[in-house]
């Protein structure tokens, strides 16, 4: 933070940073995983950054918690077993627990500070963690998913960055024991990073993916506080008819309003997939 200005520096977006405007720092500490800051922002509610990176604000966290949660909800048939690793902040077990109809929603977060900064800034994602069908493990992801086979109809990784401890959700061997900790027909999705950014990431991820599961896919959607604006997701099923771009359940004004949806619906769920023509070609199927 400098003259009252935060700004986003890392080495995985070079030449740039988004800036916002403080206007009280409420928590900085460091963690026995990483640089934990809350503030309070001028334009944009409260921010969670860890080691230097946003991870949400209050005013844009919808779009990416119900696009990564509603996304791969309504592509499976009967989901009832939820996993998420990482989204301590609890947006993302917020939005998976309003579907009525999912019995269990675990969520495995590697860093117990991530949670409690959130109960006491963040009450509007955090609200989660007080619904008897969440249940919260305290670990890291990867070996977490070791230990767990054949348990979850979903899994949504919602993790940071792979500088740091997310590294290794990024890695074929992460997708290898996602897969094992499917049911039949389970999906994942996982943060995805961005396609004016990580182009190179996200084609290297397409590919391991589609030699690991019989349907696989891109969409993004857009975030202002998160580099470049936007950010995606990688879906994964085990089910060979999956069709990513077509939802199985339909999301229309009855059911926004239902669902208290600030970004998702039906349309744009079908639009997420449609890819701009640079990126359409790089992600081609080899
Ligand atoms: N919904 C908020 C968005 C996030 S939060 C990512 C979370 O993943 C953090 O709370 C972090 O502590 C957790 N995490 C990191 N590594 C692991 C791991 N190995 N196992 C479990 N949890 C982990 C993502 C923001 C994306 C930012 C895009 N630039």
């Amino acid at each position: 933070i400098k003259d009252g200005w935060f700004s986003e520096v890392s080495t995985l977006w070079p030449g740039q940073a988004m800036s916002l405007q403080v206007e009280e720092v409420l928590h900085h500490e460091k963690s026995k995983y990483q640089d934990v800051l809350v503030f309070k922002s001028k334009s944009h509610g409260n921010v969670l950054v860890l080691d230097g990176v946003i991870q949400v604000t209050e005013r844009d966290e919808f779009s990416y918690q119900e696009m990564m949660t509603h996304v791969p909800i309504n592509c499976h048939h009967d989901p009832k077993k939820v996993l998420i690793v990482g989204g301590g902040d609890g947006g993302a077990a917020r939005e998976v627990l309003k579907h009525k109809n999912i019995e269990s929603v675990t969520l495995c977060e590697i860093d117990e500070e991530v949670i409690e900064v959130s109960k006491k800034y963040l009450p509007g994602l955090a609200s989660s963690f007080s619904n008897p069908r969440l249940t919260v493990h305290i670990g890291d992801g990867f070996e977490f998913m070791k230990k767990n086979n054949g348990a979850f109809d979903i899994i949504i990784t919602d993790s940071s960055d792979p500088i740091g401890p997310a590294e290794s959700l990024f890695e074929k061997s992460y997708y290898s024991l996602m897969k094992s900790a499917l049911k039949p027909n389970g999906i994942i999705c996982s943060q995805g990073e961005c396609l004016w950014l990580h182009l190179e990431i996200i084609t290297k991820m397409q590919t391991f993916c589609r030699s690991l599961f019989p349907a696989v896919d891109y969409g993004y959607c857009t975030i202002p506080t998160y580099p470049s604006g936007q950010i995606g997701f990688t879906l994964c099923s085990l089910n060979p008819d999956t069709n990513f771009k077509e939802p199985l359940r339909i999301c229309g004004p009855e059911e926004v309003e239902e669902f208290d949806l600030r970004y998702y619906n039906s349309d744009i769920h079908k639009a997420a997939f449609i890819l701009p023509e640079f990126a359409r070609k790089a992600l081609i199927p080899q």
